[in-house]
């Protein structure tokens, strides 16, 4: 590695290592779903990579990673013809038309014993082909109308998780191959957000999302978004003495040659067998992180793939086996508005129940201000609503040709619907808020939901529904009131048993004992999550530090940014936190010190340390939490400033890492017998 350290010091050997290093690296993150080294070490490499190409810009590998992006935006897509026209896919909606398919392959077919069947998810993108000579990509198209697409090999190129070059040295002559490019879920809820939150038009869903980015002139645009292919047939090949058999052996070639294929995708015989596919499928869809709308099922062997032929425009050997769709037309009833824990006012869709994404849905999220405009909702709307995975709900669009003549369109409140204080806009986020703060119901509902919550103070026995009550009945006006509260009272109220409160007034005295870090993330100032709190905590080991700590104090602290560092500082400064916080500790809430500032208690302050593999005594979270009580910070992956490696049998580049660096490593019994040492210190 000594000879990378410079780019001057590359010499072409070293460059064309450093190429294959990236894009084994990308292979691993992108295809195999397998991340070998961390994100920092790839961008360390990359700016080398680019640093040596500035200055050789004549040796530019046609491969190299830094080939996928365009530098110059297209003056418009030109048509090329398929050679091979790219098919669609007849439909089947039930297992009686998946039956009935399967009956006319074997009459067709004149055999009786079962058929052998690739089965594959249907990713729900565009298809397009992708053209590889020699192993190199040089063309990529849209399918168009089969026979004419558009060229997008540029905008193809910048996908990450497609080789620019075919590994292994069995690569064909010629190879166009043919899938899908779509966006995970994740991807797209990302982006959607970051374009609401930018005031921007989001994507319907993931499928326009990946046509719209690709259908960009520039393609840094297209780099931009996280796209992903898979590929799932061949048009064409020519590879000099190799010959496939059937589809699924030309799929694991595919894989071989370092294309991406579906893991999911399985062989089996029989239309039983099919439909058991299709079942284990549906009961997997919400949790596969992408949107798929059936199954494809294709006769596995080409032979008998070629006798069946092609009808059409579709091919008689494979048919699509539809799911339920995941978005449905419903009427639009009514538009309610939530205000949550920090005013945030959310409108909400009242819809006729539909079925959709397979359950029934009559809410969905219009998200807020700017959405609602954007989709110019009126009365008794025709919307679409969209309900794909475990995300909510949510109405993406309105069918405008559809509207009553008459209907009156809805309108963002400028009042606070439970508390009538003015709605305001925020500055930097396109969220409205109520301005009533905890003089509205609605935020101090929230708020005691929140504080009251598991990873909070952890009362067990005050569920949402109790708490709208004690705060409707006008019992407790804030979180303080809580501690204030008798089994006498709480019988009082409707269906209130003697037990429940008991009960009840019980939880609430055990959580009067707590940690810094639970109350700190009870309190519910905005930003600070769970981890926060924690580092909060740690950082300034009681309440009266943090209390008075200044943006700059606060920005020292692990993962405190300035957005957070506001927000902290903000709630601190107004008196009706600092109110409620003293009379939460007037109740008796309290937590043990814990001695931030005590160097002797925080032996490993300032050190960075690294858990890899698998320690038989303690969880990594463990070995994790008690290094951060010794004031560690605990790191992801091993770099330049890290102290120590605890390795665990199964280290792997964590390891290697650690040592090229010089960083000290050791085993578990090693870190056991240190761990006694300083905490028995403490
Ligand atoms: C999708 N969309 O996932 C085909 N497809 O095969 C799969 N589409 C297909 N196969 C021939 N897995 C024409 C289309």
């Amino acid at each position: 590695m000594a000879a990378r350290d410079g780019a001057a010091a590359l010499d072409q050997a070293a460059y064309t290592a450093l190429v294959a290093e990236l894009n084994d690296y990308a292979y691993r993150y992108y295809v195999l779903d397998q991340p070998s080294v961390p994100d920092a070490e790839y961008d360390r490499l990359y700016r080398q990579l680019i640093r040596y190409e500035a200055a050789a810009p004549e040796r530019v590998a046609s491969n190299s990673p830094s080939q996928r992006v365009g530098d110059r935006p297209l003056d418009g897509f030109i048509q090329v013809d398929h050679r091979t026209p790219m098919l669609s896919l007849d439909n089947a909606f039930s297992d009686d038309d998946l039956g009935e398919f399967v009956g006319r392959l074997e009459e067709r077919l004149k055999r009786t014993e079962p058929l052998r069947f690739a089965c594959e998810p249907k990713l729900d993108g565009v298809a397009v082909s992708i053209l590889y000579r020699r192993g190199e990509l040089v063309r990529a198209a849209t399918r168009g109308d089969g026979s004419r697409g558009e060229e997008i090999t540029q905008n193809v190129k910048t996908i990450k998780n497609i080789p620019l070059r075919l590994a292994a040295d069995s690569a064909p002559e010629l190879l166009e191959v043919r899938g899908e490019i779509y966006m995970s879920r994740s991807g797209f809820e990302a982006f959607n957000r970051r374009a609401r939150d930018s005031g921007d038009k989001p994507f319907v869903n993931p499928r326009n999302a990946a046509a719209g980015s690709l259908r960009q002139l520039d393609s840094r645009i297209t780099a931009s978004r996280p796209l992903l292919f898979c590929c799932y047939s061949v048009g064409e090949i020519e590879a000099a003495g190799r010959s496939w058999m059937n589809h699924s052996e030309l799929l694991a070639s595919l894989a071989e040659w370092g294309l991406p294929i579906n893991p999911l995708s399985e062989t089996v015989e029989g239309v039983a067998a099919c439909n058991d596919y299709y079942q284990r499928l549906a009961a997997q869809r919400d949790g596969l992180g992408y949107d798929i709308d059936g199954i494809v099922y294709k006769v596995d062997s080409f032979e008998l793939q070629r006798r069946l032929g092609s009808v059409a425009r579709a091919p008689r050997w494979a048919i699509a086996r539809k799911f339920p769709a995941q978005e449905e037309l419903t009427e639009l009833l009514d538009v309610e508005y939530q205000v949550g824990r920090t005013g945030a006012v959310t409108p909400v869709a009242r819809l006729a129940p539909v079925f959709v994404g397979g359950v029934t849905v009559s809410n969905a999220t219009l998200h807020n201000r700017d959405e609602m405009v954007r989709l110019d909702l009126h009365h008794g709307d025709t919307v679409i609503v969209r309900r794909a995975g475990d995300v909510i709900p949510q109405v993406v669009g309105v069918v405008a040709e559809r509207r009553r003549e008459a209907a009156e369109p809805f309108a963002f409140p400028q009042r606070c619907p439970v508390c009538q204080s003015p709605v305001e806009r925020d500055a930097e986020q396109a969220v409205s808020r109520c301005s009533g703060g905890l003089f509205c119901a609605a935020q101090v509902k929230q708020a005691i939901k929140h504080f009251v919550s598991r990873k909070a103070m952890d009362i067990d026995g005050l569920g949402d529904k109790l708490v709208d009550q004690l705060v409707d009945s006008e019992v407790i006006f804030s979180v303080a009131d809580l501690y204030d509260l008798t089994a006498e009272r709480l019988v009082e109220l409707e269906r209130m048993g003697a037990k429940s409160a008991d009960n009840l007034v019980a939880a609430i005295a055990a959580s009067r004992t707590t940690t810094l870090a639970k109350f700190v993330y009870a309190l519910g100032v905005r930003e600070v999550g769970e981890a926060t709190a924690a580092a909060l905590a740690r950082a300034f080991g009681d309440l009266p530090a943090l209390l008075s700590a200044s943006l700059d104090e606060l920005l020292e602290v692990d993962d405190v940014g300035p957005v957070v560092a506001a927000r902290v500082r903000e709630f601190f400064a107004n008196p009706d936190n600092v109110a409620i916080i003293e009379a939460l500790q007037g109740a008796g809430v309290s937590w043990p010190a814990l001695a931030a500032a005590d160097p002797a208690a925080q032996p490993l302050h300032g050190q960075t340390w690294v858990v890899t593999g698998t320690l038989a005594e303690m969880g990594r979270s463990e070995a994790k939490e008690r290094l951060q009580a010794l004031g560690a910070k605990v790191a992801g992956s091993v770099s330049a400033k890290g102290h120590c490696l605890v390795a665990g049998p199964g280290a792997g580049s964590k390891l290697s890492k650690a040592e090229a660096l010089g960083i000290e490593v050791i085993d578990e019994a090693t870190f056991v017998q240190r761990l006694a040492g300083w905490e028995g210190a403490r």
